[in-house]
């Protein structure tokens, strides 16, 4: 990928990164570190990879993406407002009662594909859609983006088993493995590790990345859409709260609000990365 577009998503990514604060501050809860791990996974989806067309949501020829971990809608709404799908405005009204924007992932949310937030049925949905791009003579693309302790729940694996196959190759599962869950790391509470030897016992291409590196994201999209006759599963080595250093690695910020202070404090140090990038 050339320096210039490099540069323009990661600039694109720190504005995600600032939305998804302000729906979370505005609305005093949300799950802001599990957000920032995905924003340079989301960023680079839909304003790289995936065909979608913010004038028609549903269009039938889009790339799908479902958002197994749910409880990150500040990430995928604050990218869907950065895309323009819907007014950034909304985002200060997040989990208000009369808003659409709910604190787990709705379909009723123009560009949303899924409705989410029970943790471990994402992936079952993305390979009934994978399968029925297929069926339908539909040329899409799938990707689900699980949590590294969500993985823990049974029903990934039966969906891994079935996508492998079935050899879908127009799915990508990403594993954004941020080391920790709700209770702390997931070593302690159920360790998945290792994630690449498990999609690939079944049947599954597998690569593994640093998720904050645009190049690496864009080439392993690039690499999944090379590989045929199996689904792609991209392990993400990523930093819950990643880009407000008081967060990052920090399990207390799974799902809790920053305060006003907090909050401009985040907001100063992505301005600053802003400056940076921007040279
Ligand atoms: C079936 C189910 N069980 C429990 C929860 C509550 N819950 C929400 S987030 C979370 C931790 C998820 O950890 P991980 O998948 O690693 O997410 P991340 O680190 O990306 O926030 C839990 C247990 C849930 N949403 N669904
Ligand atoms: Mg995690």
């Amino acid at each position: 990928m050339d320096a210039t577009k490099s540069k323009s998503l990661r600039e694109t990514a720190a504005h995600v990164r600032l939305n998804a604060l302000k729906a979370v501050v505005s609305a005093g809860s949300g799950h802001i570190g599990g957000s920032l791990s995905i924003t340079d996974i989301l960023t680079a989806l839909y304003f790289h990879q995936m065909k979608v067309d913010v004038k028609n949501p549903k269009w039938e020829g889009r790339d799908r993406l479902v958002l197994s971990k749910g409880h990150c809608s500040p990430a995928l709404y604050g990218v869907l407002a950065e895309k323009g799908f819907f007014p950034k405005e909304e985002l200060k009204d997040f989990r208000q009662i009369d808003s659409r924007l709910s604190g787990h992932v709705e379909i009723s949310v123009p560009g949303v594909d899924m409705s989410t937030g029970s943790l471990g049925q994402g992936l079952s949905a993305a390979v009934g859609m994978a399968l029925a791009a297929g069926m339908d003579k539909v040329d899409y693309r799938v990707y689900a983006i699980m949590g590294d302790g969500e993985i823990e729940e049974g029903q990934i694996w039966e969906a891994a088993m079935s996508a492998g196959h079935y050899k879908l190759d127009n799915l990508v599962a990403i594993v954004d493995n941020n080391n920790l869950q709700i209770d702390g790391q997931i070593t302690d509470v159920m360790s998945p590790y290792p994630i690449d030897k498990k999609f690939d016992s079944f049947n599954w291409n597998t690569i593994v990345i640093d998720g904050h590196d645009m190049d690496q994201i864009i080439d392993a999209f690039d690499q999944a859409e090379k590989t045929k006759g199996k689904p792609t599963a991209i392990i993400a080595k990523t930093v819950k709260g990643k880009g407000v250093s008081f967060m990052e690695n920090v399990a207390g910020w799974h799902g809790k609000a920053p305060d006003q202070t907090q909050y401009e404090a985040a907001v100063s140090e992505i301005e600053a990365y802003l400056e940076e990038v921007r040279g």
